[in-house]
């Protein structure tokens, strides 16, 4: 898998991969609590993975979002297999809210966890209520096998024996992928049909951006105490989490 994105990557050599760099250095002064002249190691991950993140975040489907030319019949696909990937994403945060109860010192994880479970919420009300907009119904949907897959990868997170540093890294990275992506549509000369910005703004929203620096926050703390094996196994579940993003960008796409 991890060589076929690598050939995706390659193939659609993008034009944000720049644009993601010059932002790097801004993200690392962000990250105020790790120690003076350490790279956090998020931090160090995106320049590591430049290509791979890029590739995530700067798919053909965001693009063509963003230049207006994406086919309305592809949004509404991506529209319906979101909202199932969205609901897995409920149980899956849920079992992060409990590790970080569990694991964290003070409450302040657990209760940007649990915010980012009430937005969870709203979001499902979102999908609902445009989707009334576009006409499509979402019940009985049947899920893309790149969904399936997705779903499955975060049910096997969803474990007690799996580290909640290696948990939270994963939502970390699943919203902020996300979020990456979106804000490339939301850009001042993106020509993204009126009937996207909503969408766009959604995902892109300085509100969903705070909410993804303070996962990266919590995620590099833990990642700062966690031992070596454990940072491994999040780094290995940052860049699936890249994976799919590209398989379900490519679902979306029509190449799958
Ligand atoms: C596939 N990744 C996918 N869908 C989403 N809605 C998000 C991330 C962010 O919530």
């Amino acid at each position: 898998m991890l060589h076929r994105l690598l050939v995706h990557v390659l193939a659609e050599k993008n034009q944000f991969s720049e644009k993601i760099c010059d932002k790097l250095p801004e993200i690392s002064m962000e990250t105020r609590r790790s120690p003076a002249n350490k790279v956090p190691t998020i931090e160090s991950w995106l320049r590591k993975h430049t290509l791979a993140y890029t590739g995530a975040t700067g798919h053909l489907f965001i693009h063509s979002i963003r230049d207006g030319t994406l086919d309305l019949t592809l949004f509404k696909r991506w529209m319906e297999q979101d909202y199932i990937f969205e609901r897995a994403l409920v149980p899956f945060a849920a079992s992060v809210l409990v590790k970080a109860w569990k694991a964290s010192d003070d409450g302040s994880d657990m209760e940007a966890i649990l915010g980012g479970m009430a937005s969870l919420n709203d979001e499902l009300a979102w999908f609902k209520n445009e989707a009334s907009k576009w006409g499509i119904s979402l019940s009985g949907i049947v899920p893309h096998d790149a969904i399936i897959r997705y779903c499955r990868f975060m049910e096997s997170l969803m474990g007690l024996e799996v580290e909640y540093t290696v948990a939270i890294t994963a939502v970390w990275a699943i919203q902020t992928v996300y979020h990456d992506g979106f804000i490339h549509c939301s850009e001042e000369d993106s020509k993204k049909p009126k009937e996207l910005r909503e969408t766009c703004k959604r995902w892109a929203s300085d509100a969903f951006g705070d909410y993804c620096l303070s996962l990266q926050e919590i995620a590099n703390m833990c990642l700062e105490k966690a031992p070596d094996d454990v940072v491994s196994k999040a780094e290995v579940v940052f860049l699936s989490v890249l994976e799919h993003e590209v398989e379900f960008w490519n679902m979306g796409y029509g190449k799958a």
